[in-house]
């Protein structure tokens, strides 16, 4: 899956995104991220990409014109326009199922704001997914851009190591995941559950289903009315 990050902080996303799972997933080709700097796409002599908003107000406004060249150069590069997800507290807030379906994907584009805003004609013309990270204020879509580059890479055949392990972690089926233990198994007084100690791997089965129900249930219950 191929990741199009169009944003004035590339360094920012190859960074944050270059180490660890993702990091590895790059070197293996599984995935491929590269972020492209939208100041690289300004026609003004200064490298100006921002201007005062029209009817006034605080900040600045992102041009439409370098935002429009960033995407052509991409799209007439790969010969096609993929979807163009832009981050935004305004969007839709982001979650596993939205993750599954952009997984689905070969190419995503993904545009990241900042300042005020970027104006509204060139939204218009070239986004399709408004995506917001949650119901709190940050100053760009960068961090929103790596937390959801992220999520959907671990969708990616292959990233994980256990191919298992993604579908049985938090949130497949809306479920939080059972409580985990390793050695050794008494720790400044607290023992491991004796159940897990015993072999019987269909007891503990049952038993990491109700851990993870009874869980749900303390610490998200609105978990369990989605669906
Ligand atoms: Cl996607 N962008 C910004 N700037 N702030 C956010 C967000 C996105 N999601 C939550 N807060």
């Amino acid at each position: 899956m191929n990741f199009h990050v169009m944003t004035l902080f590339p360094e920012m996303i190859m960074q944050g995104l270059g180490t660890s799972i993702t990091g590895r997933a790059m070197q293996k080709k599984l995935i491929q991220i590269e972020a492209v700097n939208i100041r690289d796409y300004t026609l003004e002599k200064h490298g100006q990409v921002d201007d005062y908003p029209y009817g006034g107000g605080a900040g600045m406004v992102m041009q439409a014109e370098p935002i429009y060249r960033t995407w052509e150069s991409i799209t007439n590069r790969i010969g096609k326009q993929p979807r163009v997800v832009y981050m935004t507290p305004q969007g839709s807030v982001f979650n596993q199922s939205m993750a599954e379906d952009f997984a689905k994907e070969e190419d995503l584009i993904i545009l990241c704001g900042h300042y005020e805003g970027v104006d509204e004609r060139v939204l218009d013309m070239i986004v399709t997914d408004h995506v917001s990270i949650g119901d709190y204020v940050l100053t760009g879509g960068e961090l929103p851009a790596m937390v959801m580059i992220d999520c959907i890479s671990r969708l990616v055949p292959g990233v994980l190591n256990n191919n298992d392990s993604a579908e049985f972690e938090s949130f497949h089926e809306n479920l939080l995941e059972y409580p985990q233990y390793t050695r050794p198994e008494e720790f400044m007084g607290r023992r491991v559950p004796d159940i897990l100690l015993s072999g019987h791997h269909a007891n503990i089965e049952k038993w990491r289903h109700e851990q993870s129900v009874k869980r749900t249930m303390e610490r998200r219950p609105d978990l369990l009315q989605e669906k």
